[in-house]
């Protein structure tokens, strides 16, 4: 298998003025973007005025340098002292061209509600109007703007009048839910709620999830929902008064589109219990794979639609989706795999891979506490763990480099290592492994000495920093520490931030083949934001013979649920239980990782 092209990254809307959109070079331009970006965080938080000021004057400067100030910091050069960036601003460039974000900016954007950002990318909306609109009309997001303009509450606030209330809303419409994707976390439990609501309007049969979501991308543009009831019943006019609906873009008997106060686009498409089976299998898509079986339906004199699969005008199947595929000759294919990438003539053959399920999941080789930049202490997370159905746990904090994480030192990491012993000498039912996320530092070594690795169970290595080297320097970076002795696992190789961060430019196929080669793994970080390996990519590593490793990457208890997003993209990848590092029991990882010989039972 050829390994695609990384997929297409959505624009960066974190710094929306950046001529680093899309890229990753970090520059004077980048980093004028992100101080650009907290002078209007700051300035919607209605902070002090000369506060403000600093972070765009300092900007300004940024961008009128005639050197590249991001790549001689690189160099190890000592910064240049510049009008109007002390020694505060002189960090925070620091922390920017080392970990490609400023810890500020992250906080600010956590503070304020995440729609809100949105409206400043509104043509005609900047960060004075977007206070204004917040502070005096509670205004959160597209869609509650859209909602005042059309109540005629915009008109009224001071600096706004009429006529820019009615280009606001066109402004506003038209940019609404284009374009958009989010990690399917987000989505999941909104979506959750709104087929409970469905499924409890007396006369609903079935109420549930389509599209992409149903297929568990990596990322979501919008909720699908598919429901079964008889005509007679008024699902839509339930539906658009559930809590969460704050604009009814269509509305009709059969269909409704809305959008949810966070911004969210929600479709709705109700058909009546005879033809479900047909409509799911359309509604679940992906377009591709309807394409696709809509052709076999063809070439074997048959017609499929989203009302059935027809017969000489008469319908053959159409009440539940196995009949669907039974129609045209194949067993049911898990929503996972419909994309058009193999499944229809795997299932033909009946060839479809078994693939792997989250009960197989046996630990997670990732994951922080308290004494990195986790929110819980070791035995919190340990019996988390073992509450989310885990036999092992492997902690995996931050190294030293790594500042802002609280990374640790030889000595936090002997300290810890003593504490994980005393725990699993009391522990039932669970085990800690000893672990690091050791950072990559930019020419490819490890953040920690050998003696200090070598006394660990696993070696996770990651990037954090140097995210725009050329794509040579960052392969050979990686080859590099992954050529080290103790390294065992690469987590989130691509680095990417769904919506914030484009992934690395790195020769993967090289890093696939040397992590064969060596005997090394490849993560698939299931972080809501990073997912990452992708799927295709996962799957490439499988043919190549790399094991993936599916981790949490936790940082808080509740964190073991993105496991379940993580298996689901390892089964977009085809990926079966054996692909799977973690799908070992303990004892057949300890014998993986050396820790016990290979015959000890
Ligand atoms: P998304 O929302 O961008 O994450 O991706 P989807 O796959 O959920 O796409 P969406 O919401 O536009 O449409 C939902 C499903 O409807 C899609 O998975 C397949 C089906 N569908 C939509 N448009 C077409 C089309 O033009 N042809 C066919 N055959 N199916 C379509
Ligand atoms: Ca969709
Ligand atoms: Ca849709």
């Amino acid at each position: 298998m050829k390994l695609p092209a990384v997929p297409p990254q959505a624009p960066l809307p974190a710094l929306p003025r950046s001529s680093a959109q899309g890229s990753q070079i970090i520059d004077n331009d980048y980093i004028a973007a992100v101080f650009d970006d907290i002078a209007d965080l700051l300035e919607i938080e209605d902070a002090n005025i000369f506060r403000i000021r600093a972070y765009r004057n300092a900007a300004r400067t940024l961008r009128a340098l005639t050197f590249d100030l991001a790549k001689s910091i690189a160099r190890g050069e000592s910064q240049p002292k510049l009008s109007g960036i002390g020694v505060d601003l002189a960090g925070k460039i620091n922390e920017i061209v080392g970990t490609g974000d400023c810890s500020l900016r992250q906080r600010l954007r956590s503070t304020l509600p995440p729609g809100l950002v949105d409206l400043l990318s509104i043509a005609g909306l900047g960060p004075k109007r977007v206070k204004h609109l917040y502070h005096d009309l509670g205004v959160e997001n597209v869609a509650q703007l859209c909602e005042a303009a059309r109540q005629g509450r915009i008109r009224h606030v001071p600096g706004f009048g009429e006529k820019m209330e009615a280009r606001l809303l066109l402004a506003a419409q038209k940019g609404i839910g284009k374009d958009r994707r989010s990690p399917i976390a987000f989505f999941a439990p909104v979506a959750q709620r709104l087929t409970e609501y469905l499924q409890q309007i007396p006369g609903v049969e079935n109420a549930t999830v389509a599209g992409s979501l149903r297929r568990m991308r990596d990322t979501v543009g919008d909720i699908d929902i598919l429901v079964a009831a008889q005509p007679s019943v008024e699902v839509v006019a339930g539906f658009i008064r559930h809590p969460e609906v704050s604009t009814v873009l269509v509305q009709g008997h059969t269909r409704a589109s809305v959008i949810l106060g966070s911004g969210t686009q929600v479709d709705l498409r109700v058909v009546e219990p005879a033809v479900y089976g047909a409509a799911l299998v359309y509604f679940t898509g992906s377009k591709a794979h309807n394409i696709a079986l809509r052709q076999k339906a063809r070439r074997q004199g048959c017609k499929l639609s989203e009302y059935g699969v027809f017969k000489a005008r008469k319908c053959v199947a159409s009440a539940t989706e196995t009949a669907v595929y039974h129609a045209l000759g194949l067993p049911w294919i898990t929503p996972e795999l419909r994309e058009d990438r193999g499944e229809i003539a795997a299932a033909q053959a009946n060839r479809l891979p078994r693939l792997i399920e989250p009960g197989d999941l046996k630990g997670d080789l990732h994951a922080h506490t308290l004494a990195s930049d986790g929110g819980n202490s070791l035995e919190q997370m340990a019996l988390a763990a073992r509450e989310a159905g885990l036999e092992y746990l492997a902690i995996t904090e931050h190294s030293r480099s790594l500042r802002v994480a609280h990374g640790l030192d030889a000595g936090g990491l002997s300290k810890q290592i003593e504490q994980i012993d005393a725990l699993n000498a009391n522990l039932q039912g669970i085990t800690l492994l000893k672990g690091i996320e050791v950072d990559i530092l930019e020419e490819g070594s490890l953040d920690l000495p050998d003696d200090v690795l070598g006394r660990l169970d696993l070696v996770v290595g990651a990037v954090h920093s140097h995210f725009g080297l050329t794509r040579r320097q960052q392969t050979q970076r990686l080859l590099r520490a992954m050529d080290h002795r103790y390294f065992t696992i690469l987590a989130h190789p691509l680095c990417r931030l769904i919506n914030e961060r484009a992934p690395l430019d790195v020769d993967l196929p090289a890093i696939i083949k040397a992590a064969s080669q060596r005997g090394c793994c490849l993560e698939l970080n299931a972080q809501p934001q990073r997912m990452d390996l992708f799927d295709l990519q996962c799957q490439y590593a499988k043919e190549e013979g790399v094991l993936i490793s599916i981790n949490s990457d936790a940082h808080r208890t509740a964190d073991f649920t993105h496991l379940r997003y993580g298996v689901a993209q390892a089964r977009r990848a085809w990926l079966e239980k054996n692909d799977v590092l973690n799908t070992r029991s303990l004892i057949e990882l300890k014998r993986f990782l050396q820790l016990i010989p290979a015959t000890a039972d």
